[in-house]
């Protein structure tokens, strides 16, 4: 297992190219300075980049979290991973297994998105670092996102993992994530409470 603090899922960012209008690189160092706990490079959907222009975005937003020591990971791909030296990965339910992912990574933070019973029965937690359990709230970020489950999703995590950490995502904004976080989450995620806000220091400081 990684050293991993779960204190660092307190204000989750996740980006890619696609979710913003300027410059990824200027919106991850607004979001750092106003108080974001860790980041995750999601370059995925509609819009993204792929290959180089991947790599090269993906080198830059590292550096920016290596200079201010904030957690970097990689929605999944493994490869991106060792190319980034990423902290972590971050996957979903029919991404690779987070067993071969642990054989691979044997230090590195994992992360699993888990959105129902299912899903927790078929998901092999003494490989993870930490649950994203959503969609919490309706998002129009993921086109392909599931419908949403609700705080009581999280209430029920936290009820059958007392100590397991977990982070809400999906339609989390400045003013439902005190719920989030109430319904037992160490804290939440989010991709257009920053990439949409009009003023980021202020989005991040409340949520
Ligand atoms: N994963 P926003 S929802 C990337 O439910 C992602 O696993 C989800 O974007 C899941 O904060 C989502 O703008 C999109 O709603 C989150």
């Amino acid at each position: 297992m990684s050293s991993f603090n779960p204190l660092s899922l307190r204000k989750y960012f996740i980006m890619g190219s696609q979710n913003v209008k300027g410059n990824p690189v200027a919106v991850l160092e607004q979001a750092i300075q106003a108080g974001i706990t860790i980041f995750q490079f999601r370059e995925k959907g509609p819009g993204s980049l792929s290959g180089d222009s991947k790599i090269k975005l993906g080198k830059e937003l590292r550096a920016v979290c290596s200079v201010h020591q904030i957690p970097f990971i990689v929605n999944d791909d493994v490869e991106l991973v060792d190319k980034l030296d990423a902290d972590g990965i971050h996957v979903g339910q029919d991404d690779q297994s987070v067993k071969e992912l642990r054989e691979m990574f044997p230090n590195k933070i994992i992360g699993l998105s888990v959105s129902n019973q299912d899903e927790l029965n078929n998901s092999a937690l003494e490989y993870v670092d930490y649950i994203g359990a959503g969609p919490v709230f309706l998002t129009t970020t993921k086109v392909d996102a599931k419908s949403s489950v609700g705080l009581d999703w999280i209430r029920f995590l936290r009820a059958e993992f007392p100590e397991f950490p977990i982070v809400g995502i999906g339609g989390i904004n400045t003013t439902n994530a005190s719920s989030v976080l109430k319904a037992g989450a160490n804290g939440v995620s989010f991709i257009s409470a920053v990439t949409r806000a009009e003023d980021i220091k202020e989005a991040v400081s409340k949520l």
